[in-house]
Parts: structure tokens; C-alpha cells; sequence
């Protein structure tokens, strides 16, 4: 971000906030129950999750405007860098008899004008089948179900995981109480995240969804978008799901 850019954002933003607190006469004892709030969460282990629940998607929405390759996803509170270095057959870290239907997840990696990105890295991190993210969440082996993986010669990859549930925001936490006090559910539509990247590309954070999964039209997160819902097709050991991803060159 440039300086005059930073001067301009953070003005109106100073301004927009004065405003709604004059607007809405906010006392100094709620200006504290908020910043509280803003510092409990993270104190929580909740991480970005309060602010990401509410507003990364909109940020998102911005990068999408024109676009040259697949659609960008929310990243959500959850990515670490640095998960395990797989390699073929791609398996996704899992305890020995972790819970969940066996997903594959296949796709290829390409660039808008249709050649294939062999050696492209994909990052994918999921919930359990419990909901629950390792590193994160307790009593989880560290990196489960988080790994990095490339394509083939040909573009492709293939990798096998769990069929993630849907997400639920734990309920007794900052970001819960707010959600509760405005009445709503708790609930993210199972998902997939993924990040690609390729050398000379624009790094691309993705999220996939399950068509007729439940939440999708009610996410917590207000994240779905037509082009990240991905059929989930039963097989003889499990499901399976594709996606093809497009990454786009740099735009500056
Ligand atoms: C998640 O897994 C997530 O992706 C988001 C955006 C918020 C909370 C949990
Ligand atoms: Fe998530």
C-alpha cells in the first residue's frame, strides 16, 4: 500500500467510525466493550476469525472485479505456512483411522490461455470431521489434513482427503457471543481451502464448496460464489469432487 493510499484509507475510515459513534451515541463503556471484544478473540486463539466472519469477504469481492482466472476465495483464519511437502500418491496428513468419507480431489492447474502449469503448488488445509483444524484447534496431530502438493507433467493433481462437514464457530467463544447476539446460526457450508501457485503467476487463495451441501445459502461468512461450488460425486470407497483452477499473471 502506498503512503497517499494508506493517508486516504485510513482518513475515511477515522471518519466513517467517528461519525457512526456520534450517530449512534456510543458510550464510552460500549467503545471499551469493543475494543475488548477485538482483543478477547484473538486472546481466544480465534485469530482474524471475528473480522474475517464479517468482512473478508467483501475485500475478496474487490479482487474478483475483473478478473482474468479462477475466482478468489476467502482465506479465513486458519492458513499456516509451511504444511508438509507431499509426495505422489498425494495424501492429505491423517491419524491412522481418521473419521470422515474418503474424498479425491482432482483438477488441473492452467494459465487463462489454456497451457497446462506442470510443478504448480497447491496448499490445501481443511476441518476434520469433527470441524476441527489442526494447529488450531486442540488435540490434533500438528499439519493433520494440511499439505502441499504439485501437478504433473500434464497439469493435473490428484490428492486424497476426508469429506470435511460443515464449520461451525465455536460457540462459546468472543466471535460466538456476537454471532448469538445477533441471532444468527453458527454454520460455514463445508469447504476445501486451497492456495495455487506457480512462478510468474498471480498466487490464487481458493475455497471449494459441495453443491447441496447445507449453509450454502446461509453462510456465517457470506463467502459462496456460483464458481467455487463443486460437485461431490459418490464412488465404490467414497466421493470425489474436481476443479479446475486458472491462475492469472501478476497484475502489476
Ligand atoms: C473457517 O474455516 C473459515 O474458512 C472462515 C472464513 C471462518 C471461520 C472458519
Ligand atoms: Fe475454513
Amino acid at each position: 500500500m502506498s503512503n497517499s493510499r494508506f493517508v486516504e484509507v485510513v482518513e475515511d475510515l477515522e471518519r466513517t467510525l467517528l461519525d457512526f459513534i456520534r450517530k449512534h451515541g456510543v458510550t464510552h463503556s460500549e467503545y471499551r466493550q469493543a475494543t475488548d471484544l477485538i482483543i478477547d478473540s484473538i486472546k481466544a486463539g480465534e485469530e482474524s476469525l471475528l473480522l474475517d466472519v464479517f468482512f473478508e469477504a467483501g475485500a475478496t469481492d474487490v479482487d474478483n472485479a475483473d478478473l482474468a482466472g479462477s475466482m478468489a476465495a476467502i482465506e479465513g483464519p486458519f492458513y499456516l505456512e509451511g504444511a508438509p511437502l507431499l509426495q505422489a500418491p498425494h495424501v492429505l496428513p491423517q491419524r491412522p483411522a481418521e473419521k470422515g468419507d474418503t474424498l479425491v480431489f482432482r483438477g488441473t492447474v492452467r494459465t487463462p490461455d489454456n497451457t497446462v502449469l506442470a510443478g504448480a503448488e497447491l496448499d490445501m488445509w481443511q476441518a476434520d470431521a469433527d470441524g476441527l483444524y489442526s494447529n488450531i484447534h486442540p488435540d490434533i496431530p500438528d499439519w493433520n489434513l494440511r499439505g502441499r502438493f504439485t501437478t504433473a507433467e500434464d497439469g493435473s493433481f490428484e490428492v486424497t482427503t476426508i469429506v470435511p462437514p460443515p464449520y461451525e464457530i465455536p460457540k462459546g467463544g468472543p466471535t460466538g457471543r456476537v454471532l448469538n447476539g445477533l441471532g444468527r446460526h453458527f454454520f460455514r457450508p463445508a469447504h476445501l481451502h486451497l492456495k495455487v501457485r506457480a512462478d510468474g503467476f498471480r498466487e490464487l487463495t481458493s475455497q471449494l464448496y459441495f453443491k447441496d451441501g447445507d449453509y450454502l445459502g446461509s453462510d456465517v461468512a457470506s463467502a459462496v460464489r456460483d464458481g467455487l461450488v463443486v460437485e461431490l460425486e459418490r464412488t465404490d470407497s467414497g466421493y470425489e469432487a474436481r476443479y479446475d483452477f486458472v491462475l492469472e499473471p501478476p497484475r502489476r
